[in-house]
């Protein structure tokens, strides 16, 4: 061979060689620039990462501070608002999470509730002494004399008129539709105002008040017996109440008023926070049994068997040999058959201890109509003995009470007026009437 030719192909051999050389030194240089730059952007995000938490842990302390401070300046008037806010916006974010996640691990079972072993709470701090029961009944009443609404107003207008006409009767079955008095009980009324418009002629003016008056009484129910059944005569002891209702509703803020209403008559009250799904739920309760001076028994677990909550907080109840148990329990409604599982399983373990005397039903009375749909979903799933309308201060809708004695045929037994925690009432027929009629 030509030796031109071998060094030809010498050379060739040699750049190829120094080519594919060279291409593997870059291929590898790149990677490390690569890596390198990778490991320098994820040590900046940890970085970052590090120093957001110190800020979140910061304020939280901070926070943390400021509410302990402000609590402990708290008089009795006042409700334990960042907690019951937390409480319900985790709630609602509880509800429209998917079923499956919502559900906690699988409860321990019946035969040994006391397995997730809930801590009773430390021996409260002494609370100030609350206001006498008749005290709190003379202005609660005045209250709610001022916060019912307009449409008696309405009505007296129209019924005042010298003639009704066809169109006039419309408007006053209107009017007692929006005060969410509803619509067979509304027909109902006009019905027979008009028959009695008949018989009288031209009505005076005091007279359709007085007669309004008595009709309304009538479908309010002037002789149910609205007390709690702990409270009548031979009532077990402890008595057990338990307060069940849609998340938001107003349940643990009416254990707390409750507990603290019993507080005031002298009675011994212990509460349990059944509500386990997150501790917030717990530590609002904790907050208001701290306030009224009530023992709080509760699971620090999120997500720990409610029922087991409830067997400690009735053998508790029953140890210290209380007058009465509140147990507080979760509102999700993701479906009737899980609600009915978890209510009944609380109220059979609870019945292991103590029987359970009342289940209250606490329906938003702001929600009017649209919560009666959901509120016959619980007496289905537990069967309920009284019903507590809450939020009646901010309600222009407090005919409900009608549609709800009517349709659950169960008693309204106290109303709340407000988040303080005196600001629950027996609920007063009359009272009731002539704030209507106002
Ligand atoms: N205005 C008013 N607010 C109330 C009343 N009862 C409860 N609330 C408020 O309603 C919200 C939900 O109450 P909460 O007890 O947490 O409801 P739960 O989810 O059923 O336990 C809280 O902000 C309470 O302060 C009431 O009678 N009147
Ligand atoms: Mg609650």
């Amino acid at each position: 061979m030509d030796t031109n030719v071998i060094i030809g192909i010498v050379a060739v051999v040699a750049i190829a060689i120094v080519l594919i050389a060279w291409g593997v030194w870059n291929d590898r240089s790149r990677k490390k620039a690569l890596a390198r730059a990778e490991a320098e952007a994820k040590a900046k995000a940890d970085a970052r990462i590090a120093a957001e938490q110190a800020q979140r842990e910061s304020q939280s302390a901070a926070a943390q501070s400021a509410a302990e401070s402000t609590s402990e300046r708290t008089d009795a008037g006042e409700a334990p608002g960042s907690a019951t806010a937390g409480g319900v916006a985790a709630d609602k974010t509880a509800q429209e999470a998917p079923a499956k996640a919502e559900e906690p691990a699988p409860a321990a079972p019946e035969s040994a509730p006391a397995a997730s072993e809930p801590a009773p709470s430390p021996a409260p701090k002494p609370a100030d002494k609350p206001e006498s029961a008749g005290s709190r009944i003379q202005r609660l009443r005045a209250k709610l004399a001022k916060s019912t609404n307009p449409f008696g107003k309405a009505l007296f207008n129209i019924l005042t008129k010298d003639n009704l006409s066809e169109a006039d009767w419309e408007d006053v079955e209107d009017t007692l539709l929006l005060a969410d008095v509803g619509a067979e009980a509304s027909e109902q009324l006009v019905e027979e105002l008009r028959k009695d418009a008949r018989i009288t002629g031209k009505a005076d003016a005091a007279e359709v008040r007085a007669g309004l008056k008595e009709k309304l009484l009538d479908l309010v129910g002037r002789d149910t017996d609205r007390r709690l059944n702990v409270n009548k005569p031979g009532a077990n002891k402890p008595g057990v109440i338990i307060m069940v209702g849609v998340n938001g509703t107003g349940k643990t803020t009416t254990a707390g008023k409750l507990a603290r209403l019993f507080v005031s008559e002298d009675k011994k009250v212990v509460m349990g926070a059944a509500d386990t799904f997150r501790a917030a739920a717990a530590d609002q309760l904790e907050t208001w049994g701290a306030k009224v001076n009530v023992p709080v028994v509760r699971s620090d677990k999120d997500g720990a068997d409610p029922a087991s909550v409830a067997f400690e907080a009735s053998a508790r109840a029953k140890e210290d040999n209380a007058d009465v148990l509140i147990i507080d329990t979760a509102g999700r409604l993701q479906n009737k058959a899980n609600l009915m599982d978890e209510l009944g399983k609380i109220r059979r373990v609870t019945e292991k201890n103590l029987p359970v005397d009342e289940v209250l039903l606490v329906l938003d009375a702001t929600t009017g109509q649209n919560g009666m749909t959901q509120a016959k979903v619980f007496a289905e799933a537990i069967g309920i003995t009284g019903v507590v309308l809450s939020k009646l201060d901010g309600s222009a809708k407090g005919g409900i009470v009608i549609s709800v004695q009517k349709e659950l045929g169960v008693p309204v037994k106290l109303v709340g007026l407000g988040e303080g925690p005196d600001d629950l009432a027996p609920f007063d027929p009359e009272g009731f009437v002539d704030g209507i009629l106002a």
